[in-house]
């Protein structure tokens, strides 16, 4: 019930309806998208809030939420095609989006009412296709109590900077005389996209309203300046005190971009550029018999990595690259031990910042970001049978191949795992096989399925 297109399930064809059922594991603050192409980045998306069914671990007398969004003008596809010509400018022209907090445009959303004493849970979501989205509230402190839908030891910081589908709740407690007024602040902007007055970075000035009319306090120290503190997933805690699991197994990944034997400059993980299967990779999974222990069968652009049951993983993940990666895994929250200086093509004029690490009580999240001409650890448990995608969460890199497909315990899965069959249904009302390899053939038979572009390793 996870949603990705040719991964765990056909599309939902046009006209067609699925009913999603599944039992929910986890409180915390989610949103759910469209998963093929670029279905988000053209807005198929919405917040979504799981509450705690028994008392929630944090105390707060109410909630609020901040959904973000960036907006742009043109769709993923026509701005796709100027972004990715290289006689065109960039960003191109209109290319610098608007900012949506929750679903207007962000000078207008409606202000924060906050009542003198109590204390507010704000849930914050990214949910951009590109921009990365920062919030502060001048006057206020603000307590991490969540990231990604963990809970977290409370940190006390001045604000949260948040990359494409990454979420936060904050505690604030509102000050105990309704005397004054106050603004937040969110900022939209990308670390690639080079400022232009008024477009990039957007500044949304909010109010913090405690009694209309009353006079405004306005900011008095710079965001982001001096000993501004932004949270930092490296130095939070799980709430749960669940130490850093001792690894079984390393796996390095490096991300890229490089010409291909299409003549087109795609993403990759390990020189492989993601394309989707003919068949669900679960549906090989559960169809290939001992078969489905040989990563082959689910093709080569599938990218797919096995893992064993129970298995304690830690992925090592290089961005030897000028932008920042925000990368998702589905089907897990992974904890996060260490950010270090890669030693992949680094520019000589770099200056590598230190490694950081928690290898003591590592907060647990679910998107994770590889900054410029850096690696991040992460570790998770393989204790979630199934086929799950790990790729950028910005679209155009999902697009372009920035992906792969863990499959995890191919051989429970066989032996626990009944598709429904309105499921299968979404496949067989368009002609795509349930069973066999990524083609829908029997063995390593592939025809059908397109021959992957070839990695050309020296760009011009
Ligand atoms: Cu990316």
């Amino acid at each position: 019930m996870d949603g990705p297109a040719s991964v765990t399930q056909c599309g939902i064809p046009p006209g067609y309806s699925f009913t999603y059922e599944y039992v929910v594991q986890q409180a915390g603050t989610f949103w759910l998208h469209g998963h093929d192409h670029h279905q988000n980045s053209d807005g198929l998306r919405t917040p979504l809030i799981v509450y705690d069914k028994n008392k929630t671990p944090v105390d707060y007398d109410e909630e609020l939420l901040l959904g973000f969004e960036d907006w742009f003008t043109e769709s993923f596809n026509e701005r796709a095609k100027l972004t990715l010509d290289p006689t065109k400018p960039f960003p191109p022209p209109h290319g610098y989006g608007f900012g949506l907090i929750n679903g207007i445009n962000g000078n207008y959303t409606r202000p924060l009412y906050f009542r003198p004493g109590l204390t507010y849970r704000l849930r914050l979501i990214n949910m951009s296709s590109t921009m990365w989205f920062q919030l502060s509230l001048p006057g206020h402190t603000m307590r991490v109590v969540e990231v990604d839908g963990e809970y977290t030891e409370p940190q006390e910081v001045d604000g949260i900077d948040m990359s494409p589908a990454q979420r936060y709740s904050v505690l604030v407690t509102a000050h105990s005389a309704n005397l004054f007024n106050y603004r937040y602040n969110a900022t939209m902007y990308a670390p690639f996209i080079p400022p232009a007055a008024g477009l990039s970075p957007r500044v949304f000035i909010g109010d913090v309203l405690y009694q209309s009319g009353a006079p405004f306090v306005e900011a008095s120290s710079s965001i982001g300046g001096g000993n501004f503190k932004w949270a930092n997933d490296i130095e939070l805690h799980a709430l749960d005190k669940q130490p850093a699991l001792p690894v079984d197994r390393s796996i390095k990944l490096v991300l890229g971009n490089n010409l291909y034997s299409t003549g087109q400059h795609l993403d990759h993980i390990n020189n492989i550029t993601y394309a989707q299967p003919i068949t669900p990779s679960l549906y090989t999974a559960l169809s290939m018999g001992e078969m489905a222990f040989d990563p082959r069968v689910y093709g080569q652009q599938p990218h797919a990595v096995i893992l064993k049951h129970l298995e304690v993983v830690e992925l090592v993940v290089h961005n030897p690259n000028t932008l920042p990666h925000p990368l998702h895994l589905h089907g897990h929250s992974f904890q996060i031990t260490e950010y270090g200086p890669t030693d992949i093509n680094v520019p000589a004029n770099h200056t590598a910042l230190p490694v950081v690490k928690n290898t003591g009580v590592p907060a647990r999240r679910d998107t994770f970001v590889v900054p410029p001409y850096r690696y991040t650890k992460i570790r998770f448990r393989a204790d979630n049978p199934g086929s799950w995608p790990l790729h950028c969460h910005m679209d155009i890199h999902f697009v372009l191949g920035m992906a792969l497909t863990f499959i995890e315990a191919p051989d429970v899965l066989q032996r626990t795992l009944k598709i429904p069959e309105a499921m299968l249904d979404l496949c067989r009302v368009q002609g795509i096989k349930t069973w066999g390899n990524a083609a829908g053939n029997e063995g390593l038979n592939f025809t059908g399925l397109p021959p992957a572009p070839l990695f050309v390793a020296s760009s011009p």
